[in-house]
């Protein structure tokens, strides 16, 4: 089984998950540093999808399964679409070496639950090179922090430079830490040209809408052609339209 990875090819080469569009639901990954905002992601992508797709969500967690007690009590989805895989090992081996663990609990989510459109699912997250084969997910969601430098993006790394969308998150705090977001997202331009980078303050809402329809349009990418294009007609969005009040 291939776990090796070119870090310069493109994402769509690698072997698609099994089973086709039409026959199960669209999966979509959301990794990134620990800190950087899936989790919040997540609870804001149920909130803005839930009630017009359906939904399943798995968590990954080392040792518990915190972020799946979290999504639960911020009551984003009934409390049985949410499961938790406890990886017990280094994050990224679960989603991208040994995934058997995940694609485990996603097929028996989805056969229990029989209706899910798109299920969404966070990876316990570690640093810049955790990315999900394309063995587990179809598409996949890259979230950084703009607290964490607005060096990030330049510094590339498979995350950035693979994802089919990026997000830079916490935008709000950008004047306190001093970074430049316009200049984060250029250089995510440069690194991932063709593909969509979201300005996102997740706490305050802004960009939601953005990356939600992203989803929907991979939905129906997925739903109409299958899991072999990205959909490309997702713009990257100026940051300064996404920052909250
Ligand atoms: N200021 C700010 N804080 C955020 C934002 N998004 C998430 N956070 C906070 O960052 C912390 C980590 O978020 P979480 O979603 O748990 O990150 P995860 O480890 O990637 O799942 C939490 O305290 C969130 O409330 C944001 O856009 N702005
Ligand atoms: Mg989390």
């Amino acid at each position: 089984m291939g776990a090796h990875h070119d870090h310069n090819h493109s994402p769509h080469r690698e072997t698609a998950a099994p089973g086709g569009p039409g026959d199960r639901p669209l999966r979509i990954g959301i990794g990134g540093p620990v800190g950087s905002g899936k989790t919040s992601m997540v609870a804001a992508l149920c909130r803005a999808l839930g009630n017009d797709l359906s939904l399943a969500v798995v968590t990954n967690d080392i040792f518990t399964s915190e972020d799946a007690e979290a999504l639960r009590r911020l009551d984003v989805l009934p409390a049985d679409r949410i499961v938790a895989v406890e990886t017990g090992c280094c994050p990224h081996t679960a989603i991208r070496d040994d995934i058997s663990a995940n694609l485990d609990a996603v097929e028996a989510l989805e056969h229990r639950l029989g209706d899910v459109e798109v299920t969404l699912i966070e990876s316990g997250g570690d640093n810049l090179t955790a990315i999900f084969s394309r063995a587990l997910v179809d598409r996949q969601i890259f979230v950084i922090d703009t607290a964490g430098g607005d060096d990030i993006p330049r510094k590339g790394g498979p995350g950035i430079a693979t994802a089919d969308l990026l997000v830079i998150n916490k935008v709000d705090l950008a004047p306190h830490v001093g970074a430049d977001v316009a200049r984060m997202v250029s250089d995510a331009n440069e690194r991932r040209p063709g593909q969509p980078t979201i300005a996102t303050a997740v706490t305050s809402a802004a960009g939601i809408d953005a990356v939600a329809e992203w989803v929907r349009l991979s939905l129906e990418d997925w739903q109409a052609d299958g899991p072999t294009e990205t959909n490309s007609s997702s713009a990257s969005v100026a940051p300064n339209a996404l920052v909250g009040e």
